[in-house]
């Protein structure tokens, strides 16, 4: 892959994997080859059963800062339509396991919509994140102007997305865009601890639990609550259940399998 590097950097643990984003010398500009590199890294990642969990990253100065706008600024609205990167775009959403997004630099536009499209951000201190698409005449077109409502309320998104300016990492971490802010030199260490950490829960509780949270932003609480319940149920139906609840009572660590 031209766009993407796949990675196993901690060797001991094949269980977390990196997909970084290496556009440099654009900022990782999200082209459309880029986003059909990056879904299908992530669905290489879903079919391998020994990953369990996802780092998302890019670079010191850049996460990503937006769609390329290079291949959008004379495009139609039937170019737009057409697009097959759109639809890369969606298949994002299908990945079981969670992806951490591990941001320093810019998270702008289509980068920021990205980190959002992760399960949690973990940001360096030097991120900043924004919604730019104002500036250039256009508006966020992949979830901006609804996630990033969703993470920190309509009246701070608003701000955000009619003026266009960027807020830093702790700004964003005190408005509840991201999980945490570390210093930049060790976020990938930090979101490593983070992924690993998640990779040694039982990854079938970690998939239904994964499902639940989404679910609190596409149904009534009610049914929401009902689809949590029946998530808690099925764990029922996995060994590692029973070996997390055994080990427990057993005093010692569990051995999870992910069935
Ligand atoms: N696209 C293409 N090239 C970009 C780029 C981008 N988004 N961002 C930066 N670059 C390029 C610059 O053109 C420059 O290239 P050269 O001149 O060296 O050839 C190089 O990266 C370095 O950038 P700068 O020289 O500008 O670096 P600075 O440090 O001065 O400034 C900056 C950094 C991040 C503030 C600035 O580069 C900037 O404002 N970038 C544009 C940010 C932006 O407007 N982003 C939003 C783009 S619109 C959708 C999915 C996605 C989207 C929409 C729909 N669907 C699923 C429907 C997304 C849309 C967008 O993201």
């Amino acid at each position: 892959m031209e766009n993407i590097i796949v990675e196993y950097p901690y060797m001991d643990n094949e269980h977390v994997a990196l997909v970084r984003l290496n556009r440099p010398k654009v900022l990782n500009a999200l082209s459309t080859d880029l986003i059909k590199e990056l879904v299908q890294a992530l669905f290489e990642l879903e079919d391998n059963p020994k990953v369990r969990s996802i780092i998302l990253t890019g670079n010191d100065k850049a996460f990503a800062a937006g769609a390329d706008i290079a291949q959008m600024v004379e495009a139609s609205p039937i170019d737009q339509l057409n697009n097959e990167r759109y639809r890369y775009w969606q298949q994002i959403g299908l990945i079981s396991k969670p992806i951490i997004a591990a941001v320093n630099g810019y998270a702008l536009g289509g980068g920021c919509e990205l980190a959002m499209m992760c399960d949690l951000i973990v940001a360096g201190d030097s991120a900043k994140f924004g919604q730019p698409e104002i500036k250039i005449g256009t508006t966020p077109g992949a979830g901006g102007t609804q996630r990033l409502t969703r993470a920190i309320g309509k009246s701070k998104a608003m701000m955000l997305t009619l003026t266009g300016e960027m807020i830093s990492a702790r700004q964003a971490d005190e408005w509840g865009l991201v999980a945490k802010v570390v210093p930049a030199k060790t976020l990938l260490q930090e979101t490593y601890n983070l992924a690993n950490t998640i990779a040694q829960r039982a990854p079938v509780a970690v998939k239904l639990c994964k499902q639940s949270v989404n679910k609190a932003y596409e149904m009534s609480l009610n049914d929401s609550i009902d689809f949590e319940r029946r998530s808690y149920y099925l764990t029922f139906a996995s060994q590692d259940q029973k070996e997390g609840m055994n080990a427990f009572l057993e005093k010692r660590s569990p051995e999870y399998k992910g069935n």
